[in-house]
């Protein structure tokens, strides 16, 4: 699936909607800055960049909360336009590099990938499962969703009823918002690593769909490549099927990624990270990258910089650098 020539795109996404901390949408542009495209040429990477999205605003006042769930007009606009990119670098034989910005990007990552790739896997690299429903949130954040949504978890009715009869868009479309995903992805082509942080309503989400799931406790247990090897097997048992890595730099322990929005202690170590990362590239059957929630203005310079530093080289690792 490694597109030849190796042709990837940066898709740069400063949004930070699908949650409350501002700053995570300058993300990318420190990712960026910090020469990620280049490093990518020097792998042998034909590298296109256009620039960093330019999203509408949907005012405030336009987006009210739908009951509990924050800015939904706002990020399902914003997620859709991102899966029209993403799909549309694909099919033109790119390898998409989507750097947020806050994880509900990944409505439209993943929504971009399942388009061109029906049968494509999803290996989601987090602290946190981000599985929760309309019903189940109980922060009504968004960057805490975006996989209910793909698997189609949240009932035509629970997503209808995003929709605020009082506000009616210029367009005159009378759609809600999430009602253009078509919740293509299966339960059993997830698979989650470095989970540590998951709510009760979230734990039941996967057990009742009987999700795989590697929380820190089975690295502890089994290594990380006793983890890659059980995670790999189970969502492209012959590697042969596209994998579309999505990447929540808060999987990373706060010592190594510290620069990031909902930071919780016991994370994958460095090494385990780009371990990961490495698999993946080894199988040849990645299409699609994810790096989320890079934060640059939490914490200090030094952590901003070792936060984004290690977002460019999660990059590398997963297109293809090597140590020897
Ligand atoms: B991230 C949370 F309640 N589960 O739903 C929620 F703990 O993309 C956190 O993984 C979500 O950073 C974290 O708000 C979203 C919370
Ligand atoms: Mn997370
Ligand atoms: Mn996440
Ligand atoms: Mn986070």
């Amino acid at each position: 699936y490694i597109p030849e020539p190796k042709t990837a795109a940066i898709v740069g996404c400063p949004f930070s909607g699908g949650q409350p901390r501002a700053g995570v949408d300058t993300g990318p542009i420190h990712l960026v800055e910090a020469g990620l495209a280049d490093q990518l040429k020097g792998l042998g990477w034909k590298v296109e960049f256009g620039g960093h999205h330019q999203f509408e605003e949907i005012h405030v006042d336009q987006d009210p909360p739908a009951g509990i769930v924050k800015r939904p007009r706002l990020v399902s606009q914003v997620t859709k336009e991102v899966a029209q990119t993403v799909g549309a670098h694909i099919k033109a034989g790119r390898l998409p590099v989507t750097l947020g910005g806050d994880h509900s990007l990944a409505v439209g990552t993943v929504s971009g990938t399942l388009d061109v790739f029906p049968d494509a896997c999803l290996i989601w690299i987090d602290a946190h499962a981000d599985i929760n429903t309309i019903a189940s949130t109980g922060s009504g954040n968004l960057h805490g969703m975006p996989v209910s949504f793909l698997l189609g978890l949240n009932t035509p009715e629970e997503i209808r009823n995003l929709k605020n009869p009082n506000i009616s868009s210029e367009n005159g479309d009378d759609s809600a918002p999430f009602e253009w995903v078509v919740p293509r992805l299966s339960s059993d082509r997830l698979v989650y690593i470095g989970l540590r942080d998951v709510d009760d309503g979230e734990k039941k989400i996967l057990k009742d769909n009987n999700i795989l799931a590697f929380s820190m406790h089975h690295v502890d247990k089994w290594g990380i490549a006793g983890v890659m090897e059980r995670a790999l097997n189970h969502v492209c048992p012959n590697r042969d099927r596209p994998i579309h890595l999505s990447f929540d730099v808060d999987a990373l322990d706060p010592t190594v990624a510290p620069s990031t929005g909902t930071p919780v202690r016991g994370g994958l170590t460095f090494r385990e990270g780009h371990y990961i990362c490495e698999e993946v590239y080894e199988t040849g059957c990645l299409v699609a990258l994810d790096i989320m929630e890079v934060n640059p203005s939490l914490e200090d310079v030094i952590s901003v910089n070792q936060t984004v530093a290690v977002g460019c080289s999660l990059t590398r690792c997963a297109m293809g650098e090597t140590l020897l």
